[in-house]
C-alpha cells in the first residue's frame, strides 16, 4: 500500500513535471535562444535627426522584444566613421549594424545604383512600393554575397540642391558651382553633366567643407538640410527633387550568421517597426521643413517647368548607363513594376 501510494505520488509528480515542461517549453526555449548581445549601431546624422530618432526607436524595440538581453548602442554623427568605413567594419565583423545611404554601397553591390536613377519615382507611394516589393528585395539580397544583410529601407527622401553662390533658376546657373556629391559614380556623372564641378566627399566632412567654402553646394533632402544645419552655411535652396534616396539598415553577415532564429526575428521585427516610424516621421518633418528653412533665412526657389525639364533631360541621360550597370533584367522589372503602379 505504501509503495503504491509512493508510486502514485511519483506518477503525479512526474506528470506535473511533464505538464510544467510542456507549458514552459516555448518560453524557455525562447529565453535560451536569446543571448546577451551588444549591438553597435552606427549612423551618419546627429541624434536630433529623422535618422537618429528612428535608430532610437529601433534600439527600444530590440530591448523590449528581447527582454532586455539585446542592447543596441546607437552611435551617431559618423563617430564610427563615414558610411563606407562602417560598411567595411560590418563586412569584417568589427561592427554589428548601421544605417546609411544606398548610394555609398554601389562600390560593393552594383545593383544599388538602381536607387540613384534620377526621377525614378514620382512620389513616396511609388518609392515604398518599389523598395518594399520584389525589386527592392532582389537588390537587397545581392548584399549577402558581399558580407552584408539588408533588413529594411528607410526614407532619406527626395534630394534638393543648396549652394552659397547664387540662386539656381536655370541650368546655366549650375556652371562652375563646386558641388559636393556622394561617393558614387552616378551622382558624379549626373552633376558633371549639368555643368557643376562635382566633388565626391563623405557626408561627415560636408558641413566643414561648406563652412570653409571648400565646396559651394550640396544636395540632400529637406530633413537633412534642417537637421545638419546646412542653412547656417548655405543661402540658396532650389527645389529640384532630382532623385529619391533611400537609406538601408544593414547587419554584418558574419555576426548575423551566428544569431539564433529568435534573435534574428527580434531584429527583423524591430527593423520593420523602425521603418514605418521613420517614414512617417520623415514625411511629417519634410512637410514643415521649407517653412523652417525660410525662417532660418534661406532663399528658396522652385524651377520653372521648362527649366525643370531641361535639367531632367540632362540628368536622365545617365539612365542608359545605370541600366547596363545594374543589369537589364532588374531594369525592366523595375520599369514594369512602375508602369503597373502608375496604371492602377
Ligand atoms: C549620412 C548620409 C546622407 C546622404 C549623403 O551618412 O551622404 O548625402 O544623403 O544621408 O548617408
Amino acid at each position: 500500500m505504501k509503495s503504491l501510494r509512493r508510486s502514485l505520488l511519483a506518477l503525479a509528480a512526474g506528470s506535473l513535471t511533464a505538464t510544467a515542461l510542456l507549458v514552459a517549453t516555448p518560453a524557455t526555449a525562447f529565453a535560451q535562444d536569446i543571448k546577451p548581445r551588444l549591438i553597435r549601431f552606427g549612423y551618419g546624422l546627429n541624434e536630433q535627426s529623422n535618422q537618429g530618432r528612428a535608430v532610437k526607436l529601433f534600439a527600444e524595440e530590440v530591448q523590449k522584444a528581447s527582454g532586455g538581453k539585446m542592447k543596441v548602442r546607437a552611435i551617431g554623427g559618423a563617430a564610427l566613421g563615414p558610411d563606407t568605413q562602417m560598411q567595411q567594419a560590418l563586412i569584417g565583423g568589427a561592427q554589428e549594424m548601421m544605417v546609411g545611404s544606398t548610394a555609398t554601397l554601389v562600390g560593393i553591390t552594383k545593383e544599388m545604383a538602381l536607387w540613384d536613377t534620377p526621377f525614378l519615382v514620382n512620389n513616396v507611394k511609388e518609392a515604398d512600393a518599389l523598395l518594399d516589393g520584389p525589386v527592392g528585395q532582389k537588390v537587397m539580397d545581392k548584399l549577402q554575397e558581399k558580407g552584408l544583410v539588408g533588413l529594411v529601407y528607410w526614407e532619406n527622401g527626395f534630394r534638393n540642391l543648396t549652394n552659397s553662390k547664387r540662386p539656381v533658376t536655370k541650368l546655366e546657373d549650375m556652371s562652375g558651382i563646386k558641388l559636393r556629391v556622394m561617393q558614387n559614380p552616378v551622382f558624379l556623372d549626373s552633376f558633371k553633366s549639368l555643368g557643376a564641378n562635382a566633388v565626391p566627399l563623405p557626408f561627415s566632412e560636408l558641413f566643414t567643407a561648406l563652412e570653409t567654402n571648400a565646396v559651394d553646394g550640396q544636395e540632400n533632402p529637406f530633413n537633412t538640410i534642417v537637421s545638419s544645419k546646412f542653412y547656417e552655411v548655405q543661402k540658396y535652396l532650389t527645389v529640384t527633387n532630382h532623385v529619391y534616396s533611400p537609406w538601408i539598415v544593414l547587419v554584418s553577415k558574419k555576426w548575423w550568421d551566428g544569431l539564433s532564429a529568435a534573435e534574428k526575428k527580434v531584429l527583423s521585427d524591430a527593423a520593420k517597426k523602425s521603418r514605418d516610424f521613420e517614414r512617417q516621421d520623415t514625411r511629417t518633418e519634410a512637410a514643415q521643413a521649407l517653412k523652417d528653412l525660410k525662417a532660418k533665412g534661406m532663399q528658396i526657389n522652385e524651377l520653372s517647368p521648362a527649366e525643370a525639364n531641361r535639367m531632367r533631360e540632362k540628368l536622365t541621360r545617365v539612365n542608359a548607363g545605370i541600366a547596363a550597370n545594374v543589369g537589364m533584367d532588374l531594369w525592366t522589372d523595375t520599369q514594369s513594376q512602375l508602369a503597373q503602379l502608375r496604371g492602377g
